[in-house]
């Protein structure tokens, strides 16, 4: 592994020595996942901080009959779980042995008081450059349940991802049965072409995006695609066992319906929350999301030893480039007879790749685990009102340029008619020098600048131009901010996973077509609305969140489909301290890698 020393890890009174995770073995071509790497890795504790070393570094993987160079951590693709219990503090050892700048996010942990730790680049930190290393303190505290890590630079995080299981406090349990196993379930894609290259292509001119070859399960496309049969995921289970699968979508430009043949899923969890148990013939899960679900293993009548397990996307926009293939995994009940020639029962059922209705019903039903009795913790009076509208746009095609997107201009996107522009120097390490205005202006408008008919049917073409800047929102601490995220029909609309550092929010309303703010809080859900850190807007619709303003830091706002976060999709929070300790930024470690 060529790691033999941690760096200086930022705690106090703690002396904190290197514990190298291993590789496990090689990452040969196609070769099963042993099932054992899905298992706790047992790694010893000090101090109540459990450590892992992360070696960023390239390997070849074979899929679709190619090999190819991917980044990694640690040569595993899809990487490392990390194991924790809600109030745990874990610490990573990124070392960077890569080519490339690189940064990890701790997705939906709320990072208290402690932005240094969020990861996305130039808004957090400055990346960690090739040869460079970093720790990460990554701080549970509420959360409990399923997340995920994954690289905030670039596109990297196709290939550099992984599950972070989050268990009860030790001597407390899950509000259901202890499932008899745990198992993380990621959901991506593969491109055969370098990712890196994907970018460059899109960006010099301004064109949409290349679609993925293959959407995945744990890394593999299944034995629907050519050269792919032997490295299917495969999970091993007995009859009358129940798994509790954590499903992590963790593809770059595609929501996924998910199910598994000849078996419901008993949905428990969302995001790292509970939710009211539901069953379900298929999930939908919006990028960035988590759903958490309980399947109880029955073969039923039929005897069979395998059932297919298959994804499927969710396009909403005819004219975006997606892959619409099939990925497969497959649960193999390792205590039925095997059968000479027992291919996997038929695939499971899953709505049509346009059926957004599908995707709204489940969503629908997603409810945290208060009740009238005994409310969520719901803010009630709302300090700060926004109303942001979410568009994919155009940027004018610069005199002398080439550009392949719509009507011979730039793809873009915009929150507000704001592109965001990302500055050259992280938006955190200037606001703490009280030197904000250097890299970002704090007039990120909270209303769309010129109001017009977001969802109309026939939208004049000028509206598609937007432009771009660095503009972010400044929230008092302890405010209470309410955000509408209202889709428009620029550009034909499109559904968007918008995703919040630093918070959990409540999604409180939903719907279709224009926000209404005479009619529409009147039907908030105030009593059991999920809680979550991603939120799919519907296409031409709307969706209403609250959240209290109270971890003060610089926190990140964006789309979770890649593209649309490369053209300017998104936005910064920065909360300001409030009085008393605890309620201010915690001072940086000293160990912050610079621009
Ligand atoms: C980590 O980086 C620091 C500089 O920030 C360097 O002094 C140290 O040697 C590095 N540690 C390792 C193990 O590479
Ligand atoms: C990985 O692939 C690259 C190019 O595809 C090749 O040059 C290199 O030798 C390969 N490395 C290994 C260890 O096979
Ligand atoms: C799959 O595995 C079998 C048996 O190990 C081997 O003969 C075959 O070549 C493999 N196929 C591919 C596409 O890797
Ligand atoms: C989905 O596609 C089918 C076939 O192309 C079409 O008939 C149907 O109207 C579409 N549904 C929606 C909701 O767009
Ligand atoms: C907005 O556009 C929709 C769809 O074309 C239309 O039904 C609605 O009447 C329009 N609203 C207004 C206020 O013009
Ligand atoms: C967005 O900004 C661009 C550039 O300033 C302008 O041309 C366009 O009309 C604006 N669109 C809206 C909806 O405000
Ligand atoms: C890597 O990060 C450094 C520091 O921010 C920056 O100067 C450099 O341009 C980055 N490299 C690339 C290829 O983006
Ligand atoms: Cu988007």
């Amino acid at each position: 592994m060529g790691v033999t020393k941690a760096p200086a890890i930022w705690s106090v009174g703690v002396v904190v020595a290197a514990f190298i995770v291993a590789a496990q073995g090689s990452p040969s071509s196609s070769a099963r996942r042993p099932y054992s790497l899905f298992e706790d890795d047992g790694l010893s504790r000090r101090h109540g901080q459990r450590h892992y070393d992360f070696v960023i570094k390239e390997s070849n993987y074979t899929r679709l009959c190619r090999e190819k160079t991917i980044l990694t951590v640690n040569g595993e693709f899809p990487g490392p779980t990390i194991y924790a219990r809600k109030g745990d503090v874990v610490v990573v050892n990124v070392f960077n042995q890569g080519h490339k700048n690189i940064t990890l996010h701790w997705h939906g942990v709320n990072q208290p008081r402690s932005p240094w730790w969020d990861g996305p680049e130039y808004i957090t930190q400055c990346p960690i450059q090739p040869g460079g290393n970093f720790s990460y303190r990554i701080i549970f505290s509420e959360e409990e349940g399923t997340l995920w890590w994954h690289a905030h630079t670039a596109m990297d995080r196709d290939t550099v991802h992984g599950a972070i299981v989050i268990r009860p406090r030790r001597g407390t349990t899950y509000p259901f049965s202890k499932p008899h196993r745990e198992i993380p379930i990621i959901l991506g894609e593969w491109w055969n072409d370098d990712i890196g290259q994907v970018l460059a292509d899109a960006i010099s001119t301004g064109s949409d995006f290349q679609s993925s070859d293959a959407n995945t399960i744990n890394g593999q496309p299944g034995d629907l695609f050519a050269c792919s049969g032997n490295g299917t995921f495969r999970l091993p289970v007995k009859h009358g066992k129940t798994y509790m699968i954590r499903i992590i979508n963790a593809a770059l430009t595609n929501g996924f319906f998910f199910a598994v043949a000849g078996h419901r899923l008993t949905v428990v969890g969302s995001d790292a929350s509970y939710t009211k148990p539901f069953s379900a013939d298929h999930v939908f899960i919006d990028a960035g999301q988590t759903v958490t679900a309980l399947l109880k293993a029955r073969r039923g009548r039929s005897n069979a030893r395998h059932f297919y397990m298959a994804s499927r996307p969710l396009a909403t926009n005819p004219q975006a480039t997606v892959d619409s293939s099939t990925a497969t995994a497959v649960l193999e009940y390792v205590d039925a007879p095997a059968a000479p020639g027992d291919a996997a029962h038929g695939l499971p059922s899953l709505p049509a790749i346009n059926d957004s209705s599908a995707a709204a019903a489940f969503t629908a039903r997603l409810r945290s685990l208060a009740s009238k009795g005994h409310p969520a913790d719901v803010p009630r009076r709302v300090d700060e009102h926004m109303l942001v509208t979410v568009e994919v746009n155009e940027i004018a095609c610069a005199p002398g340029e080439v550009c392949k997107g719509p009507h011979g201009n730039r793809f873009a996107s915009s929150l507000n008619n704001v592109s965001f522009e990302m500055p050259r120097s992280d938006v955190l390490g200037a606001y703490y020098r009280s030197a904000v205005g250097g890299v970002a202006r704090t007039d990120f408008p909270d209303n769309p600048p010129s109001p017009f008919n977001f969802t109309a049917d026939d939208l004049p073409p000028e509206l598609a131009l937007t432009a771009r800047g660095t503009r972010v929102k400044v929230l008092e601490y302890g405010a209470v901010l309410e955000v509408v995220l209202q889709g428009t029909t620029i550009l034909g609309g499109d559904s968007h996973p918008m995703h919040l550092h630093g918070f959990s929010f409540y999604v409180v309303g939903r719907g279709t077509g224009n926000f209404d703010k005479r009619t529409d809080p009147a039907k908030y859900n105030l009593v059991d609305p999920p809680y979550q850190n991603t939120v799919s807007v519907p296409k031409n619709g709307w969706v209403a969140i609250r959240l209290r303003a109270e971890n003060p830091g610089v926190w990140f706002m964006h789309c979770h489909f890649e593209r649309h976060m490369v053209w300017g999709m998104e936005t910064v929070f920065i909360v300001k301290n409030g009085k008393g300790p605890n309620a201010k930024i915690m001072p940086p470690p000293p160990n912050m890698p610079r621009c």
